[in-house]
C-alpha cells in the first residue's frame, strides 16, 4: 500500500514526509515546484487543481490536499503509530481546534506571500502586503504562545510527539524566520525542539532545511 506524495524541499510537503516516515508508510516523493514556470505550476494543477503542495495520493488513488486534512487522516489511518489523540481522547479537541488555527490563520498567509499579485494588482502595494503578511504570523504565534503557557508538556499536548508538534516545528522554520519564532514562542520552544531532535523527522528536517547534523 503505497502512497504518492507531491513537494518540494522546505515547503509544506516536509510534515507529510515526516509523517510519512514516522508512520513507516511506503511513499514515492515526487518533486514539483508550484512557484516554477507554467510548465511546472501545469504538472502541479494536474493533481491539485489548486495548484499547491502537499498533494498526497492515497493508496486507493484518491487524492488528498490541504496539509491539516492529510495530517489528521494520516494521524488516525494509522493509529498504532501514536500521533494523534484518539477520536475519545481529552486532547483530540486541542489538537483539532490548533490544527485547523494553524491552517487557517498561519499557513493561509502564505497564499498572500506566494503571490501577493492575486490579492492586490497593483505591484506598488505588494512590499506592503509581504510585511503584514509577516506581521500576521508573528501575531499568531504569540497568541499560541500564550494559549501554551503554563501547559504541562514536554510536547504541546503532553507526553508524547504528536502531529501537532510536528506542524508547529516545520512552521517555526518559516518566514517570518527561526529566530522570531523563538522569541515569540518561549512556551512552544521546547516542544519545537524535541520534536526536532527525533532521529526519524531529524533526517527529513536535514533534507528539506539544509540543516547541519
Ligand atoms: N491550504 C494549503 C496551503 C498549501 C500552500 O500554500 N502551499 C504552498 C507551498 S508551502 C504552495 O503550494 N504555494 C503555491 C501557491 O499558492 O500558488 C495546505 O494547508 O496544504
Amino acid at each position: 500500500m503505497a502512497y504518492t506524495l507531491y513537494g518540494r524541499a522546505g515547503f509544506g510537503s516536509v510534515c507529510v514526509e515526516a509523517a510519512l516516515e514516522l508512520v513507516g508508510a511506503d511513499y514515492e516523493f515526487v518533486e514539483v515546484d508550484p512557484l516554477g514556470d507554467a510548465a511546472e505550476q501545469r504538472r502541479v494543477r494536474a493533481v491539485n487543481p489548486v495548484g499547491q503542495v502537499p498533494t498526497l495520493i492515497l493508496p486507493n488513488d484518491s487524492v488528498m490536499t490541504e496539509s491539516a486534512a492529510i495530517l489528521i487522516w494520516l494521524g488516525d489511518r494509522h493509529s498504532d503509530a501514536g500521533l494523534a489523540p484518539a477520536i475519545d481522547a481529552p486532547e483530540r479537541a486541542e489538537y483539532l481546534r490548533w490544527m485547523l488555527f494553524l491552517a487557517s490563520s498561519f499557513y493561509s498567509t502564505f497564499t498572500i506571500s506566494d503571490g501577493p499579485e492575486r490579492f492586490h494588482p497593483d505591484s506598488a502595494t505588494h512590499a506592503d502586503l509581504l510585511a503584514m503578511a509577516d506581521r500576521r504570523r508573528l501575531d499568531m504565534w504569540t497568541l499560541m504562545n500564550d494559549a501554551f503557557d503554563g501547559a504541562p508538556g514536554p510536547f504541546l499536548l503532553g507526553e508524547s510527539l504528536s502531529l501537532l508538534d510536528l506542524y508547529v516545528a516545520m512552521m517555526s522554520r518559516w518566514d517570518p524566520g527561526r529566530a522570531a519564532f523563538e522569541e515569540a514562542c518561549p512556551a512552544l520552544l521546547h516542544a519545537v525542539e524535541l520534536t526536532e531532535a527525533d532521529t526519524v523527522v531529524a533526517e527529513v528536517w536535514a533534507r528539506n532545511f539544509r540543516l547541519e547534523r
